[in-house]
């Protein structure tokens, strides 16, 4: 089966993470988001990859070039992202056949999408304690009836978790009208494949949207936990790396440190000497955490710098940042209230107690900078030593 895989969005809410690298290429647990979509897909049997690309996709076609695991990849060009369904409609010309659609942003559980194969046509779906916020799928005779965007009295808590096998035939119903939001819906093609086959919901134990910077945390968190313990990198005698820590073949970790697991420290980095690496961060390709540094529960992308005596905790950090000595990152109200966070000029909770800040690429902090919890810093920005940032800059 042919899977089309989205990634063609702008990601605008992961801003500044997303200004020059296209969100689905952001790394969740050493692989791009869209690389373990592409996974799931191959695994469940794909025997094609289509992927609909546009802004940034110079990278996206650089990682997976033109066969990923054995399986043929093609690129089909969105020009205008007029819509999830119209992305669809730019793949169209490859469609031979029933196809999967899944999206590049999406994590989702492995078999769940083996399961939804096998079950075509279907519907990825996932039990949610807050289904007034999502697309309810309503189920008839062991059919999908309806889906409901966002009901006030949702009839259930079953939702449209973004992955489906849509039948041969769907290749026709690919065009439809601008909705209410001047988008192209794939759930409008939905409503016509369900008036007319019967499709079948597939329930995932588990599924992510990752949308905002701090969902990259849980992405995080998720993927490292299915990671079993591998140290093929330069461990030394007098570090410390316990439990399921992946530790690639290039990494060095230097004498007095500790890894507290699940952890992933990437080829090319290093860490300590005396660097203290807690539980769920994801250290990137050559990155450079440095002597009686702490990170805790924290993403940092590519060839950063924490060079010495800082702390960095429930934070995202982007490539090629430099923190001075001393910075410290606050993940924690005094009110111990859920940290909000500025996305698109709107105050946003993360719906979490500890959150850091997050750092676009480019970034330098100046020596003791205090960064506030839920501060985002754009790309390239600078602080002077001593500065404690609480907004925004
Ligand atoms: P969204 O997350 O709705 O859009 P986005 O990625 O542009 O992010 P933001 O809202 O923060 O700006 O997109 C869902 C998926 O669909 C994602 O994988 C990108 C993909 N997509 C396209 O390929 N083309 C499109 O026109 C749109 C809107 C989305």
């Amino acid at each position: 089966m042919q899977a089309i895989l989205l990634a063609a969005g702008r990601g605008t809410r992961m801003r500044p993470l997303s200004n020059e690298v296209p969100k689905p290429m952001l790394t969740v647990a050493g692989r791009p988001i869209v690389g373990h979509t592409a996974a799931a897909a191959v695994e469940a049997g794909a025997d094609e990859l289509v992927m609909v690309v546009g802004y940034g996709q110079e990278t996206v076609r650089e990682h997976f070039g033109s066969s990923y695991r054995g399986v043929p990849v093609s690129y089909v060009e969105q020009d205008e992202q007029q819509g999830t369904a119209d992305a669809v409609r730019a793949a169209k010309e490859h469609i031979d056949g029933a196809f999967a659609v899944l999206y590049g942003d999406n994590l989702y559980d492995p078999a769940g999408i083996d399961a939804l194969f096998d079950a075509a046509p279907s519907i990825a779906s996932v039990r949610v304690p807050n289904p007034s916020n999502y697309g309810v799928l309503n189920v008839s005779d062991g059919a999908v009836a309806e889906i409901v965007e966002k009901p006030d009295a949702p009839q259930n808590d079953l939702v449209n978790a973004g992955a489906y096998v849509f039948p041969a035939e769907a290749r026709d119903m690919l065009d439809v009208p601008l909705s209410e939001r001047g988008e192209r819906e794939l759930t409008d093609v939905l409503d016509r494949v369900i008036d007319r086959f019967n499709v079948s919901p597939v329930t995932l134990d588990r599924w992510m949207d990752v949308g905002r910077p701090w969902e990259l945390l849980e992405a995080n968190e998720w993927k490292l936990g299915t990671f079993d313990r591998r140290v093929d990198g330069d461990v030394s005698d007098d570090a410390t790396v316990q439990g399921d820590v992946v530790v690639e073949e290039g990494a060095t970790v230097r004498d007095g440190s500790v890894v507290e697991g699940p952890a992933y420290i990437s080829a090319g980095a290093t860490v300590g000497p005396n660097a203290y690496v807690r539980g769920c961060t994801f250290v990137g390709p050559d990155v450079h955490v440095g002597h009686a540094v702490e990170i805790k529960n924290s993403v940092l992308l590519a060839e950063t710098s924490v060079g010495h005596l800082s702390y960095v905790g429930d934070s995202v950090v982007g490539r090629r940042v430099n923190l001075g000595a001393g910075t410290n990152v606050a993940n924690l109200r005094h009110d111990g209230e859920a940290v909000s966070v500025t996305v698109k000029g709107e105050r946003v909770s993360t719906g979490r107690r500890k959150f850091g800040a997050v750092v676009g690429d480019d970034a330098k902090t100046g020596i003791n900078t205090a960064l506030n919890a839920g501060v985002k810093l754009s790309e390239g920005a600078r602080t002077m030593p001593g500065e404690t940032v609480s907004t925004d800059r």
